[in-house]
């Protein structure tokens, strides 16, 4: 397996140098980030990107992320024009040696917890996702600052998004992924790319706007669009187990194929659909980190792997879920799982 850390480009506060320090890491994850959703990453881009990691003694092999447009995931007019636009950078991708590129489907918001810096027993802050507070919220009448969306939009834009998601149905936005799936794949395939969904995370509705990418009927489905491996899973731990329904080493079992990226973290699930993000370590929260990682060496899993969240700690300031000091305990926290599981 190939671990690699997520790094946010030159303004984010963990370093390249910093990252290559950490015992066994090899690989960066990362993505342009100003060039707005919808357009073109030019190759010049990106292979600018890859030069500033290489010299850093890293490799990029693994893009996080390259966003759909919400046009593409509403099936709006625009689609074919921004689908277009979405083979052209997976080619250039391609073509600079990139070899997974990761996307989710998530409408207007991507990751979304209801607190940023939940103090835990030990003193300590990590992301809290408490479905009560999240129901009592109205996006269209409340000023969220939630971490993982595209901030470029003006309220009243958001507004109208929000409604547009509202009366959309779950098999009308499996109808838009399946479009884009039909158009890009074929250039995926033919450039040797690999695409990778992320879960949805919560795994389930929130803000009255559907999510399709739950469980194991969401992969059964998915991978009904589309059987080839190019069709591909990023398999993050914290999202799929935050719902307690998703046995997660069965589903790399079924789905191994298609896995192309892990993200690992843990996550205590509070009740039916609330959680706190812990540290890595299996017995902190719900997810069996060792048979997890058991289950990726069972099925000879050779691709990219990466701590996700960790908490702030030591005092850490920086970008909720990405310091580097958690991530870093995360990651040879990894090294020891796959050491003492493999043979
Ligand atoms: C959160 C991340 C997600 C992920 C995207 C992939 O920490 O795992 O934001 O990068 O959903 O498109």
């Amino acid at each position: 397996m190939k671990l690699s850390f997520r790094w946010y480009g030159q303004d984010d506060p963990v370093t390249l140098d910093n990252i290559r320090q950490i015992p066994n890491m090899k690989h960066i994850v990362s993505a342009i980030y100003d060039v707005p959703v919808g357009e073109i990453w030019e190759k010049e881009r990106i292979q600018q990107l890859k030069n500033t990691i290489t010299e850093a003694g890293l490799n990029f092999e693994v893009v996080e992320s390259l966003p759909v447009s919400e046009d593409i995931k509403l099936g709006t007019e625009k689609r074919d024009a921004l689908i277009e636009n979405y083979k052209t950078s997976l080619k250039n991708l391609a073509e600079c040696g990139i070899k997974t590129v990761t996307y989710n489907f998530m409408p207007v918001f991507d990751w979304t917890r209801s607190q940023l810096d939940y103090q835990l027993e030990d003193g300590s802050n990590t992301l809290i996702y408490d479905h009560k507070q999240i129901k009592d919220i109205d996006p269209l009448t409340t000023d969220l600052n939630l971490p993982g969306w595209d901030e470029s939009y003006t309220r009243d834009e958001m507004n109208k998004l929000i409604l547009k998601y509202r009366e959309m149905s779950e098999d009308q936005l499996w109808d838009n992924l399946q479009y884009f799936l039909d158009a890009v794949l074929p250039t995926a395939i033919e450039h040797d790319v690999n695409l990778a969904i992320h879960p949805d995370d919560p795994p389930w509705s929130i803000f009255g706007i559907p999510r399709i990418i739950k469980n194991r009927e969401s992969y059964l489905r998915l991978t009904k669009i589309n059987s080839a491996s190019n069709n591909g899973i990023c398999f993050c731990t914290g999202s799929l187990g935050s719902l307690a329904e998703n046995n997660l080493p069965e589903l790399i079992k079924e789905f191994g194929k298609h896995i192309h990226f892990v993200h690992m973290r843990n996550v205590k699930r509070l009740d039916a659909q609330s959680f706190v993000e812990t540290g890595h370590l299996s017995e902190t929260g719900s997810v069996d980190m060792k048979a997890v990682t058991q289950a990726l060496l069972a099925i000879n899993y050779k691709g990219t792997i990466r701590p996700d969240h960790g908490r702030m700690i030591w005092g850490e300031t920086g970008k909720a879920g990405y310091g580097l000091f958690d991530r870093a305990l995360g990651a040879t926290y990894i090294n020891g799982l796959i050491e003492g599981v493999s043979d």
